[in-house]
């Protein structure tokens, strides 16, 4: 047990002591990262009711967490990028001026953690020791962080030697579920605080968040630190911190192309990342690699090449929906040492979510700990499992990870890919002309509305390269490192963009999806090779009919014409649309988005 500092670094050392006087946890445990550790806390939060172990046979290493019912997701509206000036938050970001949130926050961390251990978490964002690679320290009081980042990022000792070794620049990383115990109180199993800040201060590389034990606000690494500080770094430092699975396909000579993707949530982006093909190309030899599945740290190389790092080590999936038939890897990479919150238990110590079986149980326990069957979930609507319920797996189990993964010098990108759901408008694919229209094409992107609660159901919600949430600076200038990008790059990536959602006359999803993306995914990679051809259309180019590989599925050339088929009305329409949100950023806007969208009205 590590009561005592595992790193000589005084600016750590400091920091961990100024800290701990403000929250006076009544001890502080510096995280090896050991098994045993591991194992240890796990065990502990048995005891204290946060986790259930799973069935030993059935679910091997696997535990359930069920959360406080108020603490199930990222809040948005409690998460802040407090910079100098506003300015440079940008319009899409809740700003707060850094010296008055410092003044709220001190006081919210103020005894934050008494009755509590404070632990201390070196973590490194990429494989340690990696040029791409960045390192943070998270503070946390919740043992239920400390093991999720365990299989998310690389912990411990290693990292604490990286930290006294090449004196690294460290993200100072303050988390408190804002739920002090007072002496001989009983914890409950999901300790949190209803007030809850997630505040990013962008020139000092600082996170501090509070009163929330959950995903994306509690896992530091991830959001906060791989996306909105990360963004910072990268503009400074003049590469890109995407929101972006990495996926690489092999073709039957072995070549291996790679291609990062942004899709916004409720595409499937998971799915897409582990993708089965379908069974004439397994035959022909293609295979599908992954590299990542939600975040892509990118770089050019000394040649100018860009090259990408998954700076995760773990997937935090949403369960609802995953399915051996939906994505059979995740399914195995599940399938041990996961950690499971806010799914159903069901009565042989087994986990379940809605449409992980066609089948209900017949009987189980939901999220928030009540019975739950068929015939009560007909009648009120109650879900089995929370719709963000999630499962937390090493990327190691899964069966598709790319034997190159953890490259430290990264893969190669050659395509990069913007999508969303779209019922009407978007084909199910088309090519950028060149690396600004690919930008302009990013920063237009959106999704349709599937939940009312969200708004109006089929409203396009526009979410430039799915980065609205996670960027933390202003959108107008991100898309202006965007563009400057390319002036480091000898050779940029592709553009493409996809939807596989249109919809015919009659409602039908047109495209069959899933595996079957992958003739989607071999026409880009032999595109960005110069060895497929296409067809230019007002938008971009497109693959004609005889352009793809058909082997095994049977769909027509009329049905292929209404999936890609382009139409001047819902693309005036569209055009019109794609400038509200440029409405707001007008004030830091790169001229070149203007420009094409003018040469797209141009070409309509
Ligand atoms: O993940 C999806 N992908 C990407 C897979 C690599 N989904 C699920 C989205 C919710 C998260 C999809 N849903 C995809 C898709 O490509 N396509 C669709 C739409 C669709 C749904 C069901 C069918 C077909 C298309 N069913 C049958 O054809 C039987
Ligand atoms: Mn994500």
């Amino acid at each position: 047990m590590a009561f005592h500092p595992l790193s000589k670094n005084t600016h750590l050392l400091q920091w961990v002591a100024k800290m701990a006087a403000l929250c006076t946890p009544d001890s502080i445990y510096w995280v090896d990262g050991s098994e045993g550790e591991y194992r240890g806390l796990c065990d502990q939060m048995v005891a204290s009711g946060t986790f259930t172990r799973l069935n030993e046979e059935r679910w091997p290493g696997c535990f359930h967490a069920r959360s406080d019912p108020g603490d199930v997701a990222r809040v948005e509206e409690r998460t802040f990028i407090c910079s100098l000036s506003r300015e440079a938050a940008g319009p899409t970001n809740n700003w707060v001026n850094p010296f008055e949130m410092r003044r709220k926050l001190r006081k919210c961390f103020a005894g934050s953690m008494r009755g509590r251990t404070m632990f201390v978490l070196a973590f490194s964002m990429g494989p340690v020791g990696s040029p791409m690679s960045q390192v943070g320290v998270q503070l946390t009081d919740s043992p239920y962080a400390v093991v999720n980042m365990r299989i998310m990022t690389r912990i411990g000792l290693s990292v604490f030697a990286e930290i006294d070794r090449a004196d690294r620049r460290v993200v100072p990383c303050l988390h408190s579920v804002g739920r002090p115990l007072g002496p001989g109180e009983k914890d409950v199993p999901w300790p949190c605080n209803p007030e809850k800040y997630i505040v990013h201060f962008p020139e000092t590389r600082e996170i501090w968040s509070y009163g929330s034990g959950y995903g994306g606000n509690a896992l530091l690494g991830k959001k906060c630190f791989a996306l909105r500080i990360a963004s910072n770094l990268a503009r400074d430092e003049g590469w890109m911190a995407e929101h972006m699975l990495i996926v690489g396909l092999e073709n039957p000579q072995g070549e291996k192309t790679y291609v990062a993707a942004a899709f916004p949530s409720a595409c499937g982006k998971t799915n897409f990342a582990m993708m089965v093909p379908p069974r004439a190309l397994v035959d022909q030899g293609w295979k599908v690699w992954t590299v990542g599945d939600d975040i892509a740290w990118m770089k050019p190389d000394a040649n100018g090449r860009l090259r990408a790092i998954n700076p995760e080590a773990g997937f935090f999936g949403v369960a609802p929906g995953t399915s051996l038939k939906t994505n059979p890897n995740a399914m195995a990479a599940l399938s041990r040492n996961t950690i499971f919150t806010n799914v159903a238990l069901t009565p042989d110590g087994g986990v379940w979510w809605e449409g992980m079986t066609e089948k209900p149980p017949a009987e189980c326990m939901d999220w928030r700990g009540l019975r739950w069957t068929p015939e009560i979930a007909k009648e009120s609507g109650a879900r089995a499992a929370h719709p963000n319920s999630r499962f937390t797996c090493p990327a190691s189990q899964c069966p598709t990870i790319d034997p190159e993964w953890e490259r430290p010098d990264g893969v190669p990108i050659s395509a990069i890919v913007f999508g969303g759901r779209r019922a009407t408008t978007m084909p199910l694919v088309y090519q950028a002309f060149n690396w600004t229209s690919g930008v302009y094409i990013g920063a237009t992107m959106g999704s349709e509305m599937t939940a009312a609660a969200e708004g109006a159901v089929g409203k396009v919600r526009r979410d430039p390269m799915a980065m609205l949430p996670f960027c933390g600076y202003h959108m107008g200038d991100y898309f202006g490192h965007w563009i400057a990008m390319q002036k480091r790059l000898a050779e940029t990536p592709r553009i493409f963009h996809v939807n596989w959602f249109r919809r015919d006359e009659a409602g039908n999803f047109i495209w069959p999806g899933f595996g079957e993306n992958v003739r989607v995914l071999r026409w880009i990679a032999d595109r960005t090779r110069g060895r497929a051809l296409g067809r230019e259309t007002p938008i971009g180019w497109v693959p004609r009919y005889e352009d793809m590989d058909w082997s095994g599925l049977d769909f027509s050339a009329e049905r292929f014409e209404e999936l890609q088929a382009f139409s001047r009305a819902a693309w005036r329409a569209e055009v019109i649309s794609q400038e509200e949100l440029f409405f707001d950023l007008h004030d830091r806007l790169p001229k070149e988005m203007v420009y094409e969208r003018e040469l797209l009205i141009c070409r309509m």
